[in-house]
């Protein structure tokens, strides 16, 4: 085990991912509301946030991510969450489908099967891992979908097909919307849609919504990752596609000594 005295020599960083992310948001709020002075938030990418964890765990070095549930990490590392006694990073969280407003009048076949779109943490976790471990998101989404025809006949059974009319998928790099949107994106073209997926930034995704500009994201983490791009009214929330699991925080390898995000306090 790393002692608290240990880490907190070792430590200057917490290793985050994307600016715009909730969980990035999050840990700003956990610094400042912890006051937490000796150590500030690095942002890069979540494939970066990654391999500096991958790595620490190699070498047996302290480490603290920006992390959250369902995510591979959890099964390929011993891993914890810091309690977070403040409560900035929320509690549990669900993963909801958003439109751009008049969607369903003019997509009511696409917007029915992204309304029905549920699954479980298990189901994305499946994805998740596959992809981590080399295979390409499209072709983990379509093995995912090879084995679970049943679930995508769930959202698509009795919805109209179309020819080959258009869809957009907004959704920012993180590895479970990379599961999910690829995932959907199969369903909707089962019943004949033309799908493109759109990667951009949190923010971005938000206003290519609230614009019109795309169609749907699987991609919004409410009620709190995402609170602050979220405005009621400007899209329309078909609400969760995933619940029970999703949650953000800290989490820190289980070799390190410290149960909470005030142990992070030099
Ligand atoms: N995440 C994954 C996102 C939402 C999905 C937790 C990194 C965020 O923090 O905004």
């Amino acid at each position: 085990m790393l002692s608290k005295e240990d880490i907190l020599n070792d430590l200057s960083v917490i290793s985050g991912i994307d600016p715009g992310a909730g969980v990035s948001q999050g840990a700003e709020r956990a610094l400042e509301a912890y006051e937490i002075d000796n150590l500030t938030l690095q942002t890069t990418s979540t494939s970066s946030m990654a391999e500096q964890l991958n790595q620490a765990i190699q070498n047996h070095e302290p480490i603290v991510v920006t992390g959250w549930n369902p995510h591979w990490k959890f099964a390929a590392f011993d891993l914890k969450y810091l309690d977070d006694p403040e409560e900035v990073f929320g509690g549990t969280e669900e993963i909801h489908t958003i439109a751009r407003l008049g969607l369903q009048d003019e997509k009511p076949e696409g917007y029915e099967v992204i309304d029905n779109f549920f699954w479980t943490e298990d189901d994305m976790g499946e994805v998740m891992l596959e992809v981590y471990e080399g295979t390409d998101p499209e072709e983990a989404a379509q093995n995912w979908v090879d084995a679970n025809q049943e679930t995508v006949d769930g959202w698509i059974d009795g919805v109209n097909t179309v020819d080959g009319e258009e869809f957009s998928l907004v959704l920012v790099n993180w590895d479970s919307e990379v599961a999910s949107s690829n995932v959907l994106a199969l369903a909707l073209e089962q019943i004949g849609y033309d799908v493109s997926l759109t990667t951009v930034e949190n923010g971005p995704m938000w206003a290519s919504l609230e614009s019109g500009d795309q169609d749907a994201s699987v991609a919004a983490w409410l009620p709190i990752t995402h609170e602050e791009f979220f405005d009621e009214g400007a899209v329309d929330d078909l609400g969760a596609n995933l619940e029970g699991a999703p949650r953000i925080g800290l989490v820190v390898p289980e070799y390190m000594d410290i149960t909470s995000i005030e142990d992070l306090k030099a």
